[in-house]
């Protein structure tokens, strides 16, 4: 039998950098291959459009579009909105306040100038026409994340807005559709899997086609979107979440334990990681995690992530575990000390970081602002949180004169010249006095 309780690591024993680069390698993601499955759907939504995103959803999910209705209009969300019990209504509300403040910060600014040379720069930024939101259905349907990924579209300008979310059985998650109201999606699409993100891509006879498309989903899904990406932009490929927690003995072991807890409840496959300076303090919080998850209601999914992927890794300081820490390039990292300045200065990758004791990473799944939807699985090396700069993109444009012609042109016609393209050569060397 496997032994209750996650692995545990002492930076001072012989064979740490070994199991430490093991636990840096392990890959949690599905390699469930379903790469030709998707393949087949998305051929087949090409080419057979409408019929075959209604023969797929009357498989997968269990009814019929033509007869439940394809779309959810703006009324029923708008019902589902006034429906709410008053103060889940004020959460999502203040929820999407404060996420459209972030993300209001994050509009970039066109640029326009006159160099040296006298040739005039730029780069204008436009938001794209049009961005789907995937949204899954049961247990990951979130509303936090229709507000994470909805709301930056609208901020950077995004006209039409649609989300697509798979209603099995012809259920609909009236949490999902106020979210969807308070956003301001503008049309909701009873679909889900790889065929309602084919149809968002090439569009279908009912289903205008989208420029970006967004949003968590399962293995279906997010091979479809890395199928799909260049017919359309996607924000990321998504694997599960995951949270390191770097904490002295002076923090509360119940409250460590909870946060570690928080994430692995998402999934099985998530992952909770705890690096602290303090022996007794790591046998504290690995009893409080024990004594949590007998009263958890997720206890079957937090307990499998927590045995399965969790860590808890003992170093002699903690400004140690830091480069480590960069390693596992974490989507969360929260700094569990009282002045956490320090080691945040020495973090290079992680998706998002939170600052001392107050500031558990739940609230930064809800109410806090910055974006939700994070790289995972080590991606913090080279991508970012969902932002308003998914749903733009940037015009470059440039204007010279004679002079500046002048001066710059004679390098481009060597270039030219250089690379056999005489066409390109004579078509600046004419315009050279
Ligand atoms: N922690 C998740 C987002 C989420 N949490 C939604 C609760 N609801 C992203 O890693
Ligand atoms: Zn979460």
């Amino acid at each position: 039998m496997q032994p209750e309780g996650p692995q545990r690591l002492d930076s001072r024993d012989p064979g740490f950098a070994e199991a430490f680069a093991t636990l840096v390698d392990a890959r949690r993601e599905s390699d469930e291959d379903v790469s030709r499955d998707v393949a087949a759907i998305l051929k087949r939504v090409r080419a057979e459009g409408d019929a075959a995103v209604a023969d797929l959803t009357s498989r997968f999910d269990g009814f019929d579009l033509d007869v439940s209705g394809w779309r959810i209009d703006a009324a029923a969300c708008r019902t589902a909105l006034d429906g709410l019990e008053p103060s889940l209504r004020a959460a999502l509300e203040l929820a999407a306040t404060r996420i459209r403040a972030y993300h209001a910060t994050q509009r970039p600014a066109d640029s326009d100038r006159v160099d040296e040379a006298g040739v005039r720069l730029g780069a204008r930024w436009r938001a794209v026409d049009a961005a789907g939101v995937y949204v899954p259905g049961g247990r990951a349907a979130y509303p936090s994340s229709v507000l994470m990924n909805a709301i930056p579209a609208k901020v950077a300008g995004v006209e039409r807005l649609v989300m697509v979310t798979p209603t099995p059985q012809g259920i609909v998650n009236p949490l999902v559709l106020a979210a969807a109201a308070i956003a301001g999606v503008d049309e909701v699409w009873r679909i889900g899997g790889a065929q309602a993100v084919a149809a968002l891509a090439y569009g279908t006879d009912r289903i205008a086609p989208v420029d970006v498309v967004t949003g968590p989903g399962n293995a279906w899904v997010a091979e479809a979107k890395r199928q799909l990406y260049g017919v359309v932009g996607i924000d990321m490929v998504a694997g599960p979440s995951e949270i390191v927690v770097v904490a002295d003995g002076e923090n509360d072991p119940a409250w460590i334990a909870a946060d570690l807890l928080s994430q692995a409840e998402h999934d099985p496959t998530s992952q909770s990681i705890l690096f602290t300076d303090d022996a007794a303090f790591a046998d504290a919080v690995a009893a409080a995690v024990t004594e949590q998850l007998d009263r958890l209601q997720t206890q079957g999914v937090a307990r499998t992530s927590w045995n399965a992927n969790g860590a808890i890794i003992l170093v002699e300081e903690l400004a140690q575990a830091m480069p480590l820490v960069d390693r596992l390039a974490p989507e969360h990292l929260e700094l569990a000390v009282a002045d956490p300045e320090p080691l945040f200065a020495m973090v290079r990758h992680a998706g998002s970081v939170f600052l001392g004791r107050m500031t558990p990473e739940a609230v930064g799944d809800y109410v806090a602002g910055p974006n939700h939807v994070l790289p995972t699985g080590r991606r913090a090396r080279f991508s970012s949180g969902l932002s308003v700069l998914d749903f733009m993109k940037r015009t470059s444009f440039l204007a010279l004169d004679a002079a500046a012609l002048g001066r710059i042109g004679p390098a481009a016609v060597a270039l030219a010249e250089a690379e056999g393209l005489p066409a390109h050569a004579r078509s600046v060397a004419v315009r050279l006095g």
